[in-house]
């Protein structure tokens, strides 16, 4: 074939191609593009793409939507589909937050009986709001990072803390942190300016923002697992042939299984980047983790009467699998 000609078959291809499929989705996501949660959804959306009439494109990092708006924007149709970190929207529904009642689930095992003792209810809670769950992944446990060696509460005290969540702003804010809500697409830059100074996230996250250039300690609290989720409008959802959310489904039960395992396999290796990156990897002395423990307590009390039965139920059916 000559130049020519293999240009134009090329183009041939790449046109069948995109015209092959009925519909297109784009699909919101604010983390990274590396990051395992954002690569995962990348091959979801090729699953889709692949066996379906619907072409799914996904738009890393915030890129499309930021962060803290793609839930409002899949709920009102402005795209159709998206990732969130479900426990940010604790002010909708306390179900959304359950994922980070402190200390409750700290491992892999618990977080996926919790996830399975409070799908219905938070499947219900999104139908409700016009939404249908596809899937949801977690997190690996969460650590804290510090500018400051974690000595005591007072070495810590009035440190500037990235909190992305109700959860982790109230947990600053009662071990004497000074909490401001960042989204992670924005963190090397908080870090880097001193508008952050300490955060409770996962390796994952310090490891995707290269939170070692600008803090030396990381410490490996396992405090709980949050997860994201995949969510679809209700409506776009309702008009689709049985067909495509069959296949839909099965990619997303597909990119669940593969996700939880991911998240469990990186886990130790974030960490172990960490000490080759120079920092200072441990975990809290005993006096400072029972602080935390203490409000993670009393975080966890707040909840159970702000969720109120519901949520009473979910957390019996949680302790019942363990
Ligand atoms: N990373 C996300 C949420 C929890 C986590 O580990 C973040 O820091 O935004």
């Amino acid at each position: 074939m000559n130049m020519k000609s293999s240009i134009l078959a090329a183009s041939i291809l790449a046109f069948s191609a995109a015209t092959a499929h009925a519909e297109k989705w784009d699909m919101a996501l604010a983390y990274a593009a590396t990051n395992y949660h954002s690569e995962i959804a990348a091959e979801f959306a090729a699953e889709v793409t692949e066996k379906s009439d619907l072409e799914i494109v996904t738009h890393p990092g915030g890129s499309l939507i930021g962060g803290a708006e793609i839930f409002g924007a899949v709920r009102k149709g402005i795209t159709p589909i998206g990732e969130r970190l479900i426990s940010a929207l604790g002010n909708d529904d306390p179900i959304y937050e359950i994922d980070s009642i402190p200390f409750l689930a700290t491992g892999f095992d618990g977080a996926k009986k919790l996830y399975e003792a409070s799908k219905p209810a938070l499947s219900k809670k999104l139908d409700e709001s016009g939404l249908h769950l596809l899937y949801s992944c977690p997190w690996p446990p969460q650590g804290f990072y510090s500018a400051k060696e974690a000595s005591s509460l007072d070495a810590l005290s009035g440190l500037k803390f990235r909190a992305y969540n109700a959860t982790t702003s109230k947990m600053a804010e009662s071990l004497g942190m000074a909490p401001t809500k960042i989204e992670a697409a924005e963190l090397a830059q908080a870090f880097a300016t001193g508008v952050a100074q300490a955060m409770i996230s996962s390796g994952s996250t310090g490891y995707d923002r290269k939170l070692w250039e600008h803090v030396n300690y990381y410490y490996d609290v396992k405090a709980w697992l949050p997860r994201n989720m995949v969510i679809v409008n209700k409506k776009t959802w309702s008009r689709l042939d049985n067909a495509t959310r069959n296949v839909l489904t099965e990619a997303a039960a597909n990119a669940e299984t593969k996700c939880w395992a991911k998240a469990e396999e990186l886990d130790s290796w974030y960490v172990e980047q960490f000490k080759e990156k120079g920092m200072t990897v441990g975990t809290l002395n005993e006096d400072v983790l029972a602080s935390f423990k203490s409000v993670g307590g009393q975080l966890k009390d707040a909840w159970i009467e702000r969720a109120g039965p519901e949520g009473a139920e979910v957390l019996e059916a949680y302790e019942k699998m363990n």
